[in-house]
């Protein structure tokens, strides 16, 4: 363990910077080894800050300074203190000052891919969270906005392309085969949002022309030879800058856009001002390489880091215990495109059953934290599904509660108030409380109180009364450093269905009820529906109006009538899963006595029903088949969880209903066949993936001519998105055809890093005991490489967070496989290592030998010399 103990930050110390910068002059000469940086600074004492004449402390780390002038006068060792992580000038003047920095910084040896760095020969940059002061010396937080101004020179032949963000304002030849360009931005900004890449880029251009008229060029950089799959992520740009305008009224503010990809990335995207950098694997895509689902995700993060131009780069935050205030809305946003453009209830149960798989986790575990955390070691360990997807749901509560104009009234005035400003969630929620007039006290509580409220809602009717009577309860269980917590407000959508299947309308006390929405304010509280003339069926918590676990007394009947009936599509689907759980949750049992699985006929019966409904769309009955994972399951048992049992009887469960469904599945497989060029529109998408859930479940049922039908379908299939299903299909089973598959993919697809991903991916998540053996054995590829975040994404990754059965294996080893990973991967690149390291979380769920063996490879991880703070923050609250 570190000898000197990692600090924490609190929110209830901030205060506001001593000093700003109005502008930066950035001068940087870029070299593998040793880039150098002069920095040119126009700085001034802030006025709001508290302390006059305080020293002036800027951040930095791993750089060599080479000298410090103020004001033109070169500044002796005296005059200022530097340590490890910072430059502190004692003395600085109470009058606006320029300070130049001359610093060093060795991209090529920068493997912790933050501050600037070489991805496959491109010189690259991240800088969100605290990546700009691996740059140069500076204010490096959020709430210190300037105008930059950033001459690049490289060697022409290594680096012909030197972007940054804003307007190019100038470039030309420099002796020696050297050469410049110079970037001015006009928006101020905080030092998070700067980029800088320079490298040997081929482009893709387009043009889009906003609502008022005015032209902006569109480039998307990446390797040369691959311009033509960067076309699909270019369309997604230009529709998402329409969406943006229609539906909130946003323009794009520069006139170029940029995008440059790199494959070396420890996230998904990042905003940078203009020139946004992604990991390539989210924006090349062609059919042959990339499946539908890449395509959706290409298609929403390239929308997501465009939204931040607003919400984020315009509006930032004031300080890291804000990041929800652009990350939640930023995804709400990208996901409201998503719905938009494609299909809205679809769209919805994807999100809301990533949420519950892992959010709800992250909330039941010690890792569990506020949307607005109070507190931190390492920011980076903050960009969490709590902070981004709850985050969402916060957003989109405010959109149930406001209603959609009036979220949208509440944004406009955020955004004039705010713009050009580093602000916080009281902000956010103020502007959205102050346009319409309503009062969002309680809110405020989602985003100070942690873990997933529990609803438990009883519903009673009353012939003689002719009366519901709904009762609601919120059960809020204590989280790591919250005890008590006060009711929250949560929003309620319900409907009351009649035994046609259709809607009755809600009065309460006589009066229509406003959006079918109940607001559910106290710990415990009724409500009562009137003139109701049958007993109803409830229809509750429809399109997941509130992040809560809901317990309610409904019968399995009343759950297959609502599969039928609901008018509301995602509630169809929830009744589905809850359904398909409870009866997972006795299969468990049912494994664990010695007894069969079973699959009672009216589920498989209501099933087939909707699976040969014409009248819903082929994606939406895909995702009917899509029973709760294991990690659903694991933790709706939630202690002395037994995975192999889990994994039995799910895969009895699949077993049994492919069985019952046969002659269905195969009429669907059947008529589902396409012909023609592959497109990757919603409709044709979703028709691949009923066909291919059609084939999974099938084949589940063991029969021969299910199995040998997926290995037509993959040796048949002429999109990635066929190869894969069918491939993913056949990691699950020990049979010839298997190797042969995966020989088959990895001949064809082994110069292609993106594909590979994948084939790693698939065998580190299956749950054959051999897969233990296979993870080793592809950790010594050749294609393998540890530095590179996808490719541990795809091996340890897929293994720790997607293979419940295998990475919690009763031997340890899965353990002791991924704890290995972790140092490893700590001693160069924290954040990665610490992002592993989370998939530990829910280890006490588990039975004991599993918790002792879990505990050995916490233990061994957290004594390890010279760990990172990011690691030994999670380890230390997974441990705690
Ligand atoms: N804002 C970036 C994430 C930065 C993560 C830093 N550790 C991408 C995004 O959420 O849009
Ligand atoms: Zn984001």
């Amino acid at each position: 363990m570190k000898s000197e103990q990692p600090q924490t930050i609190y929110l209830k110390d901030y205060r506001p910077p001593s000093h700003l910068v109005d502008r930066v002059e950035l001068d940087v000469s870029l070299s593998p080894g040793r880039t150098r940086v002069m920095s040119r600074l126009a700085m001034r004492p802030n006025p709001l800050a508290k302390k006059a004449a305080a020293p002036l402390r800027l951040d930095g780390e791993k750089l060599t300074l080479l000298g410090v002038s103020l004001n033109g006068t070169r500044l002796s060792p005296k005059d200022y203190d530097l340590t490890e992580t910072a430059l502190i000038l004692k003395r600085p003047p109470a009058a606006p000052f320029t300070l130049e920095i001359e610093t060093e910084c060795n991209p090529d040896a920068n493997r912790a891919l933050t501050g600037l760095y070489r991805s496959r020969g491109i010189y690259c940059t991240q800088c969100e969270a605290e990546g700009f002061r691996r740059i140069t010396y500076f204010l490096d937080r959020p709430d210190v906005l300037s105008r930059y101004s950033v001459r690049i020179e490289a060697d022409k032949q290594d680096a012909p392309v030197l972007l940054s963000n804003g307007n190019l304002v100038e470039a030309g030849d420099l002796p020696e085969g050297r050469h410049f360009a110079r970037w001015e931005d006009p928006h101020p900004k905080p030092c998070y949002l700067f980029a800088l890449v320079g490298g040997n880029l081929g482009v893709l251009e387009d043009e889009f022309t906003t609502a008022s008229g005015r032209r902006v060029a569109l480039r998307i950089y990446v390797e040369p030879g691959k311009e033509g799959d960067c076309r699909w992520a270019m369309e997604c740009l230009k529709r998402a800058m329409r969406w943006d305008e229609e539906r909130f009224g946003l323009e794009y503010d520069l006139d170029t856009f940029m995008i440059v990809a790199v494959s070396d990335f420890n996230m998904g995207a990042m905003e940078n001002k203009g020139l946004n950098v992604f990991n390539d694997k989210l924006i090349l895509a062609n059919p042959e390489t990339a499946t539908d689902e890449d395509y959706e995700h290409i298609e929403a993060v390239v929308a997501h880091e465009y939204f931040h131009n607003w919400t984020g780069n315009r509006v930032t935050c004031r300080d890291w215990f804000q990041l929800c205030l652009k990350e939640g809305l930023t995804v709400f946003r990208d996901q409201e495109f998503t719905g938009d453009v494609r299909s809205a209830a679809v769209k919805r149960i994807e999100d809301v059953r990533f949420l519950k798989a892992r959010q709800f986790q992250e909330d039941a575990g010690p890792l569990a934290h506020p949307v607005r955390p109070a507190s931190f070691i390492e920011i980076n360990n903050f960009y969490t599904l709590t902070v981004y997807e709850k985050g969402a749901e916060l957003c989109r509560m405010l959109q149930t509660i406001l209603g959609r104009d009036g979220f949208r009234k509440g944004l406009d005035l955020y955004f004039r108030r705010h713009d050009g400003q580093a602000v916080t969630v009281e902000d956010f929620v103020a502007a959205m409380a102050d346009a319409n007039s309503a009062d969002l006290c309680q809110f405020m509580l989602w985003y100070a109180q942690a873990g997933t409220p529990e609803l438990k809602l009883r519903l009673t009717y009353s012939r003689s009364d002719k009366a519901v009577k709904l009762t609601a309860e919120q059960v809020l269980a204590p989280s790591p450093g919250q005890e008590k917590k006060k009711p929250q407000h949560i929003p309620l959508k319900l409907g009351l269905i009649d035994a046609n299947g259709d809607d009755l309308p809600l009065k309460v006390n006589g009066a229509p009820l406003k959006d079918c929405l109940v607001h559910i304010r106290k710990r415990k509280q009724s409500f009562v529906f009137g003139d109701i003339g049958e007993k109803p069926v409830p229809s509750l918590l429809r399109d997941f109006s509130a992040p809560v676990k809901l317990e309610v007394n409904l019968a399995d009947r009343d759950l297959m009538f609502l599969m039928r009936h609901d008018t509301n599509l995602f509630n169809r689907w929830q009744s589905c899963q809850m359904l398909a759980m409870r009866l997972l949750k006795k299969a468990v049992l049912a494994v664990k006595a010695g007894e069969p699985v079973r699959v009672p006929a009216s589920f498989a019966d209501a099933l087939r029903l909707s699976l040969r409904d014409e009248g819903l769309d082929a994606a939406y009955r895909a995702t009917l088949l899509g029973l709760p994972g294991e990690r659903d399951i694991a933790m709706s048992i939630g202690r002395d969880v037994d995975p192999e049992a889990v994994h039995a009887a799910r895969t009895a469960f699949r077993a049994r209903l492919g069985k019952a469904l046969i002659s269905d599945l195969v009429e669907v497989y059947e008529r589902h066949a396409q012909s023609g060029a592959y497109s990757p529109d919603a409709a044709s998408a979703g028709k691949r993936s009923l066909r291919n859930a059609a084939l999974s479940l099938m084949a589940a049922s063991g029969a021969r001519a299910a199995l040998k039908r997926v290995g037509d379908h993959f040796r048949a299939a002429e999109n990635m998105t066929d190869s894969i299903a069918a491939l993913a299909i056949l990691a699950n089973v020990d049979v010839p055809a298997r190797e042969k598959a995966f020989d088959a993919f990895h001949k064809r697809w082994r110069h292609n890093h993106l594909v590979m991903d994948k084939w790693f991916a698939l065998q580190a998540g299956s749950p054959l005991p051999s897969t233990l053996d296979r993870i080793a054995a592809l950790s010594a590829h050749p294609l393998f490489s540890m530095s590179n975040p996808n490719k541990v994404r795809a091996l340890y990754g897929a293994f720790a967070h997607g293979n419940q059965v295998r990475f919690n294996d009763a031997s340890g080893r899965g353990y002791r496989i991924v704890a290995d990973a972790v140092m490893a991967i700590d001693a160069f690149n924290p954040q990665i290592a610490a992002r592993l390291a989370g998939a530990f979380e829910s280890w006490r769920i588990f039975d004991a030998v599993r918790q002792r063996e879990a505990r050995r490879a916490l233990e061994r991880i957290a004594a390890k010399d010279g760990l990172s703070r990011d690691t030994y923050e999670i380890v230390t609250k997974i441990l705690a």
